[in-house]
């Protein structure tokens, strides 16, 4: 059986190329994972994702737990069975999705109690039952148990929060145990300070995992901050593993943070804003409501080869956006997750061939000239 493991190819300055290794298949990297929270990537049917380009999915404990729960996908064969997505699924592991969309959360050492944002019914997460549902899912790529505060927050507020996440991790270590073929992902936290990243870093290094997470960024701080704490956090986590940016994000955050040595991120925002009529293409964002769009025949992306841009006007998405059609969403979705993927191959061709430099320079060029 294949291993899970991680190939280096390439870096341009801190920026990294490579391929993670699955039973399932490889992920070549930097990779952008496509957000399935409820067992489907919203809009978009399992091969269409893939067409895409995408090599993996993110899944999560938290949704899948309380609808339709991790017993209930197990007893019919998993989760990839169960969603008809045959490659590597990422889960995350509940904690972070507890403290943004559950009611009455309670913390402890043990873990989190909650009431479902669903049904109101109460539930307990801890490092252990969160190791168990991501098992009963069958992922590829398992997340330790953290928990985070959003930013601004106090030194104190986040020193304790990441002391408490690293004592989860070990925790996780220890429930996750050993399964050849599944990897476990530790999540460094400590807000923006150097120290506490540090700190976080060398526990999980100590511990040991198949590959590291930053969390904790991308909470309220802006790029400016994440970007100053990404100058220093990747390089904290060890070269030979990969490196993932939780939950980020909007294509010029993907481009910093590849830069600064990221190798896999994941985020709602295409398929999210695909829903809400927004656009995300080489000349920056474009909102397809706005009136101007209403009688122009061209395509949305003339360079875009998905089949919104292939098959259809500016005009024709318009038009299905304000006539509420559900074909909006899933063009929109279709395209904008297309986009993404086209930037991380664009990033990993530009890597390989030690031009990272002369592409970041072209991607802010074409979005200063704007939609025209
Ligand atoms: N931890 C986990 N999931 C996450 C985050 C985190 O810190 C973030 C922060 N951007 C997004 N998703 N487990
Ligand atoms: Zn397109």
């Amino acid at each position: 059986m294949t291993r899970f493991s991680f190939d280096l190819q390439g870096t341009d300055g801190s920026a990294r190329t490579g391929v993670i290794h699955t039973p399932r298949g490889q992920i070549r990297t930097p990779a952008f994972m496509p957000v399935g929270t409820a067992a489907t990537v919203k809009a978009m049917l399992p091969e269409s994702v893939e067409a895409t380009g995408a090599d993996i999915l993110l899944g999560n404990t938290y949704h899948l737990m309380l609808r339709p729960t991790a017993e209930r996908i197990d007893r019919l064969g998993g989760l990839h069975r169960f969603m008809n997505w045959d490659r590597p699924i990422l889960t995350d592991s509940g904690g972070f999705q507890v403290m943004s969309l559950a009611d009455l959360r309670k913390l402890t050492e043990e873990g989190v109690s909650f009431r479902s944002h669903v049904d109101g019914s109460k539930h307990m997460l801890t490092p252990e039952r969160s190791m168990e549902i991501q098992r009963l899912l069958g992922s590829d790529i398992v997340m330790c148990f953290d928990e985070c505060p959003a930013l601004p927050a106090d030194r104190k507020r986040i020193e304790e929060s990441m002391r408490l996440s690293m004592r989860w991790a070990a925790r996780s270590r220890e429930a996750f145990g050993d399964r050849p073929g599944h990897a476990l992902f530790g999540i460094q936290q400590g807000g923006l300070e150097e120290d506490m990243r540090e700190e976080s870093a060398e526990a999980l290094r100590a511990i040991g995992f198949d590959g590291y997470a930053i969390g904790g960024l991308a909470v309220g701080e802006g790029q400016e901050a994440m970007f100053r704490a990404l100058d220093f956090a990747p390089a904290q986590l060890p070269e030979d593993k990969p490196r993932y940016l939780m939950g980020v994000g909007k294509p010029d955050d993907i481009v910093g943070a590849v830069k600064r040595g990221v190798d896999m991120m994941d985020c709602v925002l295409p398929s999210r804003s695909g829903r809400t009529g927004q656009a995300w293409t080489r000349r920056g964002q474009v909102n397809i409501k706005n009136a101007r769009h209403a009688d122009d025949p061209r395509p949305l992306d003339a360079d875009c080869t998905c089949p919104a841009c292939r098959n259809y006007s500016r005009a024709y998405l318009h038009h299905v956006f304000r006539a509420q059609e559900m074909i909006s969403g899933m063009l929109l979705t279709w395209h904008n997750l297309h986009y993404y993927q086209d930037l991380m191959a664009g990033m990993r061709a530009a890597i390989a061939e030690n031009r990272f430099a002369a592409f970041e320079a072209a991607f802010h060029a074409a979005r200063a000239e704007g939609d025209i």
